[in-house]
């Protein structure tokens, strides 16, 4: 049996008055075995050193200062290169209550399977004490967590993904509460063992969620979502399950500000599937024809939603930067982003240029040479002849959000931002038009719930196939995902029996096809259009017809001052045609019938009202 470390032989500092806290790292630390412990301050010389000390291991390399000031490259093992939702679990008791959308098992179970794996599992290494919070420190709407990580790269990841350091100490004071987050590499290292640049466990990796007592254990994994417990982990599958226990909501979803020509600001969250052009319209620039308009970013990924005092939803970040797919971004598709990238970064699997820089897919021009994310040479040629990327497809950068030239100037607000619309959007090439506002809060949850993307090849390895992603929480949901809808409607009823205003909600797909297989729509800037006609409407200023699916612009209610775009090329992207929506309808009642068990009645009801429609 271990014997949990004495709380003064952890070599805490000072500000950690948290007896539970001491506790929780002296068992983690029996369990575990580090060589030894050390808390994180959040500095910016504890960064330095960390850094300096993964240069020196091979983990790092610094990039030529005077192309990318203060910046480093990571390379991952090649098994270790993306989430493993195959390996992800929700540990709930009851499985129904994982719903049938989550890879489950029983708690004692899997705490039994963790247990060996975990004993020991951090020998040879450092067991890093990561505070951090979700959100502003002291938010109403923020919620702490504390990671525990044998990996130094996790260490730094963090300090630029979360709030994290010392202060976290504070907010939690004696006895305030956090989310236990444990993280190995899951590759111990045996006295006088040589360790290598990206350790993990080649062949075991376990993403583990207990959202009942909201505890987080990853075995195996040091890349993104296994790793920065932060994220994924925390911020959507254990923080929707405290969401739906405590009446709020976590989303898979960026916040912008929007601000038009009188000085009117409004608050947009919307929800993407990966491969839709997330990141662009999080960090949108408006096109010619919107002077006097500005976007701004308040996040790029995920919200935390709450209801105030009055009944509205109000809006955090919980996270402080982007861990962004680098390939496909250029000065072109996000402009903002690659001005965010030019110091302070850290990336992962993006090719390294000869004069020190980098480079991935879509960037720009290609080099002569580059050693490619494996550590091979890697030249046009080569890259003809063999097909090698020089990019993982899913190489990411690391970046403080306060690098970013759009930042909103609310976004690190304690008290959030109030939402006026939900958008969800998907990526169709047919079938789906361009932009459709619902007519209620009932009719938005259907539309959020039934939306799919067609798969993109870089991330699914097979292309074109409808893959439904409810409001694009597929693989983020902490419980079952027909509960999760119906918080949603349970939330929607509650506030407006309050007599609150709830958010609009509407669907775009950016991604229509014609019939030379190009999309129609010109997508990035362009997307503006969408969004103010989407701003009027709720100042009750812009008209839309309704139809069948909801409310659409027609031509003329859209802005197209510095845009050639014909009513014909508008005609292609938001006309629906209804045999197209009865097939559509088909492929709803498949996901309806999967999530059957515990589906509420609203959502049938709504489905069976758009078929009434659809044949009338
Ligand atoms: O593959 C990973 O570990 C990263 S996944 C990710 C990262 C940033 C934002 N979103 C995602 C996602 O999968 O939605
Ligand atoms: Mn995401």
């Amino acid at each position: 049996m271990n014997q949990p470390l004495p709380a003064q032989a952890l070599g805490a500092p000072a500000a950690v008055k948290h007896p539970g806290l001491l506790a929780w790292v002296s068992d983690m630390a029996a369990l575990c075995k580090p060589d030894r412990i050390h808390w994180c301050d959040g500095s910016d010389a504890e960064y330095q050193a960390l850094c300096d000390q993964m240069v020196a291991a091979g983990t790092l390399r610094k990039l030529n200062a005077a192309k990318r000031p203060n910046s480093y490259l990571a390379w991952s093992d090649p098994s270790d290169v993306a989430r493993v939702e195959d390996r992800t679990f929700i540990c709930s008791q009851k499985q129904e209550d994982a719903g049938p959308t989550n890879n489950w098992e029983d708690p004692a179970t899997m705490r039994a399977t963790l247990q060996p794996l975990f004993d020991g599992c951090m020998k040879g290494r450092t067991m890093y004490v990561v505070p951090f919070s979700m959100g502003p420190l002291g938010s109403p709407i923020a919620h702490v967590g504390v990671e525990l990580s044998d990996s130094p790269y996790v260490a730094v990841n963090m300090k630029l993904m979360t709030r994290m350091g010392s202060a976290v100490y504070d907010v939690l004071g004696t006895d305030g509460d956090f989310v236990p987050c444990v993280h190995t590499v899951g590759a111990p290292l045996q006295a006088g063992q040589a360790d290598v640049p990206w350790p993990c466990n080649p062949t075991t990796k376990y993403i583990v969620h207990y959202p009942e007592t909201r505890e987080i254990w990853s075995y195996g994994s040091g890349y993104g979502g296994n790793a920065l417990l932060g994220k994924k982990c925390f911020a959507l599958r254990i923080a929707s399950t405290m969401g739906r226990d405590q009446g709020w909501l976590a989303e898979h979803m960026l916040i912008l500000g929007v601000t038009n020509p009188e000085g009117k600001k409004y608050h947009v969250a919307a929800a993407f599937p990966s491969a839709c052009g997330k990141t662009n319209f999080a960090m949108l620039i408006p096109p010619q024809g919107f002077e006097g308009w500005q976007v701004t970013t308040i996040g790029d990924d995920i919200a935390w939603i709450k209801p105030d005092a009055q009944g509205r939803l109000r809006a955090i970040n919980p996270e402080a930067g982007y861990f962004g797919v680098a390939p496909g971004t250029n000065t072109i598709t996000n402009p903002n982003c690659m001005r965010s990238l030019e110091r302070d970064v850290i990336f992962t699997n993006v090719a390294l240029t000869d004069d020190g820089d980098v480079w991935w897919e879509g960037m720009g021009e290609a080099p002569a040479h580059a050693i490619d994310w494996q550590g091979n040479d890697w030249t046009p040629a080569i890259a003809a002849e063999k097909g090698t990327k020089a990019a993982h497809p899913n190489a990411r950068f690391t970046v403080a959000a306060s690098n970013n030239p759009a930042l909103d100037s609310a976004w690190d607000d304690p008290a959030g931002v109030a939402i006026d619309a939900f958008i969800f959007g998907g990526r169709r090439s047919t079938t789906v038009p361009l932009v459709t506002e619902a007519r209620d809060w009932t009719e938005g949850v259907y539309m959020a719930a039934t939306m799919g993307s067609e798969t993109t090849a870089a991330a699914f390895g097979a292309q074109g196939v409808v893959r439904r992603d409810p409001f694009a929480m597929l693989p983020f949901a902490g419980y079952n995902m027909s509960d999760y809808f119906g918080h949603w409607l349970d939330l929607g009823k509650r506030l407006q029996q309050t007599g609150a205003t709830l958010p609009r909600i509407f669907t775009t797909n950016w991604f229509r096809k014609g019939d030379d297989g190009k999309f129609v729509w010109p997508g990035f800037g362009e997307n503006m259009r969408v969004l103010k006609w989407m701003i009027e409407r709720i100042e009750g200023r812009a008209s839309g017809q309704e139809h069948a699916l909801g409310v659409t612009p027609s031509y003329a209610d859209l802005h197209w001052q510095g845009l050639d775009f014909s009513a014909e090329q508008f005609a292609k992207v938001t006309s629906f045609d209804a045999a197209q929506w009865r097939d559509e309808l088909a492929l709803h009642q498949e996901l309806f019938d999967k999530l059957a068990q515990r589906l509420p009645a609203e959502l049938v009801q709504t489905k069976d009202a758009l078929a009434q429609r659809l044949a009338a």
